[in-house]
This record gives C-alpha cells, sequence and structure tokens, in this order.
C-alpha cells in the first residue's frame, strides 16, 4: 500500500489541513501518515484561536521513523505553524527522502491578497526555502506572489499567471501546480512543468461561493490521487471536480464558509472518479 506523509496542523474545528488531509487521502486508497505541527481549537480565521506549537516533536518524530526504516511514497505539507519550523520540515524530508518519493508543498500562507493572520513579511521568505526543494508546489496567487515577490494583482492575465508560475518554478521547484487560476472569463488550474517547460490548464465553472478550507481539500485530493498512479493532468481534472462538488453540496449552508465545506457528502464523488 501506498504511504504518504503529511504535515501540518490540527485544528480541532473548522474542517481544514489534518482533519481534511486524512479522510481524503484514506478516500484515495493510501495511507496517510501525520506530523501534526500544532494543535488549534480553529483554524487562524476565527478570533481568540488557542495553539499550542508541536515544533519540538518535528524531529524526534522523523529520527524514531528512520530508525525504524519507515519508508514514504510521499512527503505533503501544509500549513505550519511558524517559520522556525520551516528549517526542521527541510531537514526531515531530506533526513527521509529516498530515490522516487514525491515532495509536494502547498505553502498554505496567505489568500486574497493577505498573509493568515500568525504570519509576519518574513515567513513568506521562510516558505520559499522549502517550496524550492519541492517536486509540486501548490500556490494561490496571492501565495505564489508573496513567494516570488511579485506584487499582487486582484485581477490579472494569463500571461501574468505564467510568469508568476515560472519564476517560481525558477527558484526550484520542477512543478507549480497553481489553484484558483482565474483570468479571461475563466477560473481552474494552471500547471508548469520546468522541465518540459510547457503549461497545461483545467478549467471549470466557477461557483459563486468561497469557503475555507477547499484549498486543503484540493490538494489532499491531488497528493492522495498522484501517490495512488493517477497522472498529474487527471490528478488535478479530478481535485478540481470534487473541490466543485463539495463546495456545490455546501453553498446553501449557512454559515458554512466559516465551518468548512461538508466534503463528507462528496466522498463517494471522489470515490467513484479514482480509477476513471
Ligand atoms: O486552510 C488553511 C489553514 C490551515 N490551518 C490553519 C489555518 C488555515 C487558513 O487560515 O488558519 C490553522
Amino acid at each position: 500500500m501506498k504511504r504518504i506523509v503529511t504535515i501540518q496542523d490540527i485544528s480541532c474545528l473548522g474542517k481544514c489541513s489534518l482533519t481534511v488531509a486524512l479522510p481524503v487521502i484514506s478516500a484515495t486508497g493510501v495511507e496517510a501518515a501525520i506530523i501534526p505541527t500544532a494543535v488549534l481549537s480553529t483554524h487562524t480565521m476565527f478570533k481568540n484561536f488557542t495553539c499550542k506549537d508541536l515544533d519540538d516533536q518535528i524531529l524526534p518524530i522523523a529520527e524514531h521513523w528512520k530508525d525504524e526504516g519507515i519508508k514514504f511514497d510521499a512527503f505533503y505539507t501544509g500549513y505550519l505553524a511558524s517559520a522556525q519550523q520551516i528549517d526542521k520540515v527541510i531537514t526531515l524530508i531530506n533526513e527521509l527522502r529516498q530515490d522516487g518519493n514525491l515532495v509536494i508543498i502547498d505553502p498554505a500562507m496567505a489568500d486574497n491578497g493577505r498573509l493568515y493572520p500568525a504570519f509576519d513579511e518574513n515567513f513568506p521568505k521562510e516558505m520559499a526555502k522549502l517550496c524550492a526543494i519541492a517536486d509540486i508546489v501548490l500556490p494561490n496567487i496571492t501565495e505564489a506572489c508573496y513567494l516570488t515577490g511579485t506584487p499582487y494583482r486582484e485581477e490579472y492575465d494569463e500571461a501574468f499567471a505564467k510568469e508568476v508560475v515560472k519564476k517560481l518554478a525558477s527558484q526550484g521547484a520542477k512543478k507549480v501546480v497553481l489553484t484558483g487560476a482565474a483570468f479571461s472569463g475563466k477560473y481552474g488550474v494552471m500547471l508548469y512543468d520546468s522541465e518540459k517547460d510547457t503549461f497545461y490548464t483545467y478549467f471549470q465553472d466557477k461557483i459563486d461561493a468561497t469557503f475555507h478550507g477547499t484549498g486543503d481539500i484540493f490538494s489532499s485530493t491531488f497528493t492522495g490521487l498522484l501517490v495512488r498512479g493517477r497522472t498529474i493532468e487527471d490528478s488535478i481534472a479530478i481535485a478540481a471536480g470534487y473541490t466543485a462538488e463539495c463546495i456545490r453540496l455546501t453553498k446553501n449552508t449557512p454559515d458554512a464558509n466559516w465551518y468548512g465545506v461538508d466534503f463528507e457528502r462528496a466522498l463517494p464523488y471522489l470515490i467513484e472518479r479514482l480509477d476513471k
């Protein structure tokens, strides 16, 4: 059985990060080992959230696994609780990584032109170091701009999206998968493969609703499918379709934008598409 280790926080309430990654990766038929980076009462869009940083656990867990000879097919990181965790996560990946493993980094630090509340202006520079060792980086446009030092634009065209993802790849990542790519009246995902110097875009209808945690739904689904053995293009298309299905099923629920999408109700959609 294939095995992913996913490194991100536990937000005890407000479906995102590990409470999404665990069930979604399991649904793709892949084992999800976890390293929780912090325990928070909720995600950081709620006021007065609590946060217990688990920074001091990251390397001891890695050392134990190394001693046990544990192997992973992929390393998948999401929300990290502080800039100082980033060097530890890089060390962990370098210690446990073997030939053929995938390193997938969701920079999970910003949206809509702004950093998440827990991060300061220094954080993107540190996150860029982690992205530099990735096979695949999964930013939204805000994160791609922060990571490359590009001024954020609310509205942009295809040429701007291509320029930003190419710049991000030039910093080290082999492939960039830009989520929430919105230009020319279209909405979807843009892949840049720096080894082949090729682009692939997948568009779908934009649903007029935004929910917290949908980036984590996309990234977890994408990672599970890719490790399962689907092509990167299929993994993008199915992950985008599943995320859209989650949003469709949730969009009439009052206040759900805070609590996350009803991804549980959409799991049959995902399972149906695992191998086709
Ligand atoms: O969904 C990304 C995410 C994950 N974890 C925490 C967050 C956020 C986004 O705000 O606050 C704690």
